[in-house]
């Protein structure tokens, strides 16, 4: 009888492990639905009232697949640029320490000895982030045919990342728009609306950026359990592919194949004048202390190129 007891504790209380398991697997699941995807072309003005304004992410499909870009691929650069210099992160998360306090991190080369190590040892050789070829080599601007959605001539900048399969660049969000296209290859876009920042745990703030210790493919629950009532919205994105996310959003972007991707980053006149106002209150209405190596100015042209 005792024995026939015991058994059922024991099964009951598997039970309940297993539901317990399973529940939280579940709810998590559950909270992730794909981006919003819209047929490309649409006019500016639909961009600008259904997107931009509303703070919206978009997904157009194929929208960069007829652009001379869509040839690019790692022997394009070789041929190309061969003896172009590079500063490649040898880190594998981008962190806001990425501008200067990681100097030992990174190592300069030649873009044809970067690409022939991702061919020789994959995620080892590290990733070419955020890479302003297009200030070294302006003609290649040409085959990019992004829309001219910004309004502002200077304030905004092209970048390319090229990197191997397995590339992370952990859940962060930036204060510019940005289009973002996969050229080649493809990747997992995770976003999170500026809504649930709370529940990303954020760390690092600065005016224009923050970052989150949560690794979206496999959150901790008991150490950051608010982050299960976040709705994460995913994607992969394939070559041709255009994605609009808005200023503010949470993003996590990995690689799942060797990939080039380009984006657009840039703000608005408005948004100018309100990040220029928040720099003002924070440093003389509420006397802050403010870095001044990430004074709005100092990071404004640091990413604009300006
Ligand atoms: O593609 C990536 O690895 C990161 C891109 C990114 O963070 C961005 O476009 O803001």
């Amino acid at each position: 009888m005792v024995v026939f007891r015991m058994r059922r504790r024991m099964i009951a209380i598997i039970l309940t492990e297993l539901f317990l398991i399973l529940s939280s697997n579940f709810v998590f699941a559950n909270n992730i639905a794909p981006i919003r995807e819209e047929k490309w072309p649409i006019s500016e003005k639909t961009f600008k009232s259904k997107y931009l304004s509303a703070s919206q992410p978009v997904l157009f499909r194929g929208a960069a697949s007829s652009w001379p870009s869509s040839s690019w691929n790692f022997d394009f650069f070789i041929s190309h640029f061969p003896e172009t210099d590079v500063t490649v992160q040898l880190k594998e998360n981008l962190t806001n320490d990425q501008y200067g306090a990681v100097e030992s991190l990174k190592q300069n080369m030649k873009l044809e000895s970067y690409i022939k190590n991702i061919q020789n040892y994959g995620i080892k050789a590290g990733y070419l982030s955020q890479f302003d070829i297009l200030n070294i080599h302006p003609k290649l601007k040409d085959s990019l045919k992004f829309p001219e959605f910004y309004s502002t001539k200077y304030l905004h900048r092209t970048n390319l990342w090229i990197g191997p399969k397995g590339t992370k660049s952990k859940l962060h969000y930036d204060s510019d728009h940005n289009l973002f296209v996969q050229i080649y290859g493809k990747k997992i876009v995770t976003l999170i609306s500026p809504k649930y920042s709370e529940n990303c745990y954020p760390t690092n703030i600065t005016w224009y950026d923050g970052y989150s210790p949560i690794d979206v493919m496999q959150p901790n629950l008991d150490l950051y359990p608010e982050f299960g009532n976040v709705l994460l919205l995913q994607s992969e994105l394939e070559a041709g592919d255009m994605l609009y996310i808005p200023k503010g959003w949470w993003h996590d972007i990995r690689s799942t194949e060797n990939s080039i991707s380009a984006n657009l980053w840039w703000i608005n006149w408005k948004d100018f004048l309100s990040e220029f106002y928040s720099e003002i209150k924070y440093k003389y209405i509420q006397g802050k202390e403010f870095d001044s190596k990430n004074s709005y100015w100092v990071v404004l042209k640091r990413n604009m190129g300006l």
